[in-house]
Protein backbone atom coordinates (compact mmCIF):
# COMPACT_ATOMS: atom_id res chain seq x y z
CA UNK A 1 0.00 0.00 0.00
CA UNK A 2 2.78 2.36 0.91
CA UNK A 3 4.18 1.47 -2.33
CA UNK A 4 1.60 3.02 -4.28
CA UNK A 5 0.34 6.32 -2.14
CA UNK A 6 4.24 7.35 -2.13
CA UNK A 7 4.32 7.94 -6.12
CA UNK A 8 0.94 8.97 -6.17
CA UNK A 9 1.37 11.87 -3.26
CA UNK A 10 4.83 12.92 -5.73
CA UNK A 11 2.37 13.22 -8.51
CA UNK A 12 -0.04 15.99 -6.59
CA UNK A 13 2.74 17.77 -5.20
CA UNK A 14 3.79 18.11 -9.32
CA UNK A 15 0.37 18.93 -10.14
CA UNK A 16 -0.10 21.60 -7.67
CA UNK A 17 3.57 23.30 -8.47
CA UNK A 18 2.27 23.93 -11.93
CA UNK A 19 -0.26 26.06 -13.62
CA UNK A 20 0.70 29.15 -11.79
CA UNK A 21 3.08 30.76 -14.55
CA UNK A 22 2.37 34.20 -13.83
CA UNK A 23 4.91 36.14 -12.11
CA UNK A 24 4.10 37.47 -8.82
CA UNK A 25 5.18 37.62 -5.76
CA UNK A 26 2.22 35.71 -3.84
CA UNK A 27 2.17 38.48 -0.64
CA UNK A 28 -0.66 39.18 0.45
CA UNK A 29 -1.07 42.44 2.54
CA UNK A 30 -4.27 43.40 4.53
CA UNK A 31 -4.91 46.83 5.61
CA UNK A 32 -7.43 48.45 7.76
CA UNK A 33 -10.03 50.81 6.42
CA UNK A 34 -8.84 54.68 5.95
CA UNK A 35 -5.12 52.67 6.12
CA UNK A 36 -2.33 53.05 3.48
CA UNK A 37 -0.58 50.22 1.73
CA UNK A 38 3.09 50.79 0.51
CA UNK A 39 3.42 48.65 -2.63
CA UNK A 40 6.71 48.25 -4.24
CA UNK A 41 7.00 48.48 -8.39
CA UNK A 42 9.79 47.36 -10.06
CA UNK A 43 10.22 45.37 -13.73
CA UNK A 44 7.49 43.75 -13.68
CA UNK A 45 6.05 43.15 -10.58
CA UNK A 46 4.30 44.32 -7.79
CA UNK A 47 5.06 43.62 -4.22
CA UNK A 48 2.81 42.85 -2.35
CA UNK A 49 0.67 41.90 -5.44
CA UNK A 50 -2.52 41.32 -3.31
CA UNK A 51 -3.89 43.65 -0.72
CA UNK A 52 -7.13 43.33 1.33
CA UNK A 53 -8.98 46.05 2.45
CA UNK A 54 -11.05 45.09 5.87
CA UNK A 55 -14.13 47.15 5.14
CA UNK A 56 -15.30 49.97 2.34
CA UNK A 57 -14.20 53.50 2.22
CA UNK A 58 -10.71 54.96 1.73
CA UNK A 59 -6.96 54.06 0.75
CA UNK A 60 -4.24 55.26 0.18
CA UNK A 61 -1.91 53.70 -1.78
CA UNK A 62 1.71 54.44 -1.91
CA UNK A 63 3.81 53.25 -4.82
CA UNK A 64 7.62 52.79 -4.02
CA UNK A 65 9.09 52.54 -7.82
CA UNK A 66 12.00 50.79 -7.46
CA UNK A 67 12.84 50.33 -10.66
CA UNK A 68 14.73 51.68 -13.87
CA UNK A 69 11.15 52.49 -15.57
CA UNK A 70 8.06 54.80 -15.22
CA UNK A 71 5.73 52.77 -13.77
CA UNK A 72 2.32 53.46 -12.07
CA UNK A 73 -0.78 51.74 -10.07
CA UNK A 74 -4.21 51.99 -11.39
CA UNK A 75 -7.08 50.45 -9.75
CA UNK A 76 -9.86 49.04 -12.14
CA UNK A 77 -13.20 47.85 -11.28
CA UNK A 78 -15.24 45.77 -14.35
CA UNK A 79 -12.81 47.14 -16.58
CA UNK A 80 -13.52 50.35 -15.54
CA UNK A 81 -10.30 52.97 -13.89
CA UNK A 82 -11.51 53.88 -10.41
CA UNK A 83 -8.06 55.55 -9.75
CA UNK A 84 -4.57 55.17 -8.87
CA UNK A 85 -1.27 57.29 -9.63
CA UNK A 86 0.04 59.09 -12.34
CA UNK A 87 3.32 57.18 -14.37
CA UNK A 88 6.04 58.68 -12.65
CA UNK A 89 9.94 57.70 -13.06
CA UNK A 90 11.96 55.10 -11.01
CA UNK A 91 13.54 55.86 -7.72
CA UNK A 92 10.26 57.97 -6.56
CA UNK A 93 7.46 57.77 -4.35
CA UNK A 94 3.76 58.65 -5.42
CA UNK A 95 0.62 58.32 -3.64
CA UNK A 96 -3.21 57.88 -4.50
CA UNK A 97 -6.22 58.30 -2.10
CA UNK A 98 -9.21 56.33 -3.27
CA UNK A 99 -12.22 55.89 -1.68
CA UNK A 100 -13.56 52.02 -2.65
CA UNK A 101 -16.92 50.33 -2.39
CA UNK A 102 -17.09 46.70 -1.34
CA UNK A 103 -15.76 44.23 -4.42
CA UNK A 104 -12.75 43.02 -6.19
CA UNK A 105 -10.41 45.30 -7.86
CA UNK A 106 -7.52 44.88 -10.47
CA UNK A 107 -4.30 46.74 -10.07
CA UNK A 108 -2.29 47.56 -12.75
CA UNK A 109 0.23 49.36 -14.48
CA UNK A 110 -0.92 51.07 -17.46
CA UNK A 111 2.89 52.26 -18.91
CA UNK A 112 3.43 50.11 -22.28
CA UNK A 113 3.04 46.45 -21.81
CA UNK A 114 4.15 46.40 -18.21
CA UNK A 115 0.57 44.51 -17.55
CA UNK A 116 1.03 41.58 -19.65
CA UNK A 117 4.49 41.46 -18.53
CA UNK A 118 3.48 40.90 -14.82
CA UNK A 119 2.50 44.31 -13.46
CA UNK A 120 -0.73 43.09 -12.05
CA UNK A 121 -2.28 42.92 -8.83
CA UNK A 122 -5.61 42.11 -7.12
CA UNK A 123 -7.32 44.40 -4.18
CA UNK A 124 -10.32 42.75 -2.36
CA UNK A 125 -12.73 45.00 -0.39
CA UNK A 126 -14.67 43.28 2.52
CU1 LIG B 1 5.07 49.64 -15.11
Amino acid sequence: MCRLAAPFAILLLAAGCGGNDREDTGRTVTVERDGTVTVKAREYSYDPDRVVLQGAGALTIRLENDGDLAHNIRLRRDGEEVGGTPSFPGGRTESARVRLAPGTYELLCTVGDHADLGMTGELEVK
